[in-house]
């Protein structure tokens, strides 16, 4: 961790990302030796000789083995390649459950760090070992990266959109996190930690610590928030909080569903859908019901936005 450019596998995860290189690696650099090998080989073997002695050139017409095995043998080793790289990727993309979440999100240039628990923190993000995290990432301003090089992962995050992110941290200790998008003039500085805790000592801390950047104590739950926000919007006329329907769908149980829209289409819902929802309604209409939402992009903040979809998903 002194050396910033070190970055050792910090994660299961990371080694099998690294297991994928080490295969290309070392395919490639066996089919390099073949290939080079073989032409110097027949550059020494088939140059010219001395005047009058075996100076013909056989007429080859081709040969339908070689040419067959030349295209099946490289076909085989890159849908290897593809394969054992599209399961070891899946396996990064599908999000777990039980996930310690994090809110993330960037402008120029720095990182807001947001806990459900309503602590805030800038640049700074703690979390405990041993367990999955999972950051909801999303910019004010331009699009940023967020990118962890110890975990081998890394995603964009984009004006208008929620991505995410999980990582499985098992060495507690200090990683560093880089912007990886050009982002203007401070883009090289738009540096941050995560800080991973073994879990008493991040229990302490999430307990009474200190809420980051000299935040105070008095921090309200996001989804607390998230409850207000949606009452004072009026969504509650439309919608039931249990399972019932009025104009538009019930709540309850809502996040993490399957969703059929209008159309024939099923998406998850997940907090990119629920964000979606609340600022392009239209975007997606839920089947049968009526496309009569609001948008509430110009009149609910993107944080409160966010309040509100880790509110929704407090409701079972
Ligand atoms: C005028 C009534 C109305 C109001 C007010 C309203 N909604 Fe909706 N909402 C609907 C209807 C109707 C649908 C289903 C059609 C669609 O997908 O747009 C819907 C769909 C949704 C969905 C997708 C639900 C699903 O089952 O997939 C979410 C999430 C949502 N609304 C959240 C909100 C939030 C949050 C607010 C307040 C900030 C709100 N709505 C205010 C009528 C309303
Ligand atoms: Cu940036």
């Amino acid at each position: 961790m002194d050396n910033a450019l070190a970055f050792g596998a910090a994660s299961g995860q990371a080694a099998r990302v690294d297991a994928v290189f080490l295969l290309i690696l070392v395919i490639g650099v066996f089919f390099f030796f073949l290939t080079q090998g073989m032409l110097i080989y027949f550059a020494v073997k088939y140059r010219r000789r001395l005047p009058g002695r075996d100076n013909e050139t056989p007429a080859i017409t081709g040969s339908p083995l070689l040419e067959f095995l030349w295209i099946l043998i490289p076909s085989i080793v890159v849908v290897v390649i593809f394969y054992y790289g599209w399961r070891v990727y899946t396996d990064q993309r599908i999000p777990v459950a039980g996930a310690t979440e994090v809110y993330v999100n960037a402008r120029q240039w720095l990182y807001e760090i947001k806990y459900p628990d309503g602590r805030t923190a800038v640049n700074e993000i703690r979390v405990p070992s041993g367990k999955p995290v999972k950051f909801i990432l999303s910019a004010s301003d331009v699009l940023h990266g967020f990118y962890l090089p110890d975990f081998r992962v890394k995603m964009d995050m984009i004006p208008g959109r929620v991505t995410s992110l999980w990582v499985q941290p098992e060495r507690p200790g200090s990683y560093q996190i880089f912007c990886t998008v050009y982002c203007g003039t401070g883009h090289s500085n738009m540096l941050a930690r995560l800080i991973v805790m073994p879990p008493n000592e991040y229990a302490a801390w999430a307990a009474h610590g200190e809420g980051g950047a000299g935040e105070g104590k008095e921090h309200e739950p996001l989804a607390v928030r998230g409850e207000r926000v949606a009452k004072n919007a009026g969504c509650l006329n439309c919608h039931a909080i249990g399972g019932a329907v009025k104009i538009g769908p019930g709540w309850k149980g809502l996040f993490g569903s399957n969703v059929l829209l209008e159309g024939g289409k099923t998406v998850t819902a997940d907090e990119e859908y629920l964000r979606e929802s609340i600022v392009d309604p239209g975007a997606k209409i839920v089947k049968g019901f009526p496309n009569v939402m609001p948008t509430y992009k110009a009149s609910i903040p993107p944080e409160d936005v966010n309040a509100v979809v880790e509110y929704l998903k407090t409701l079972k």
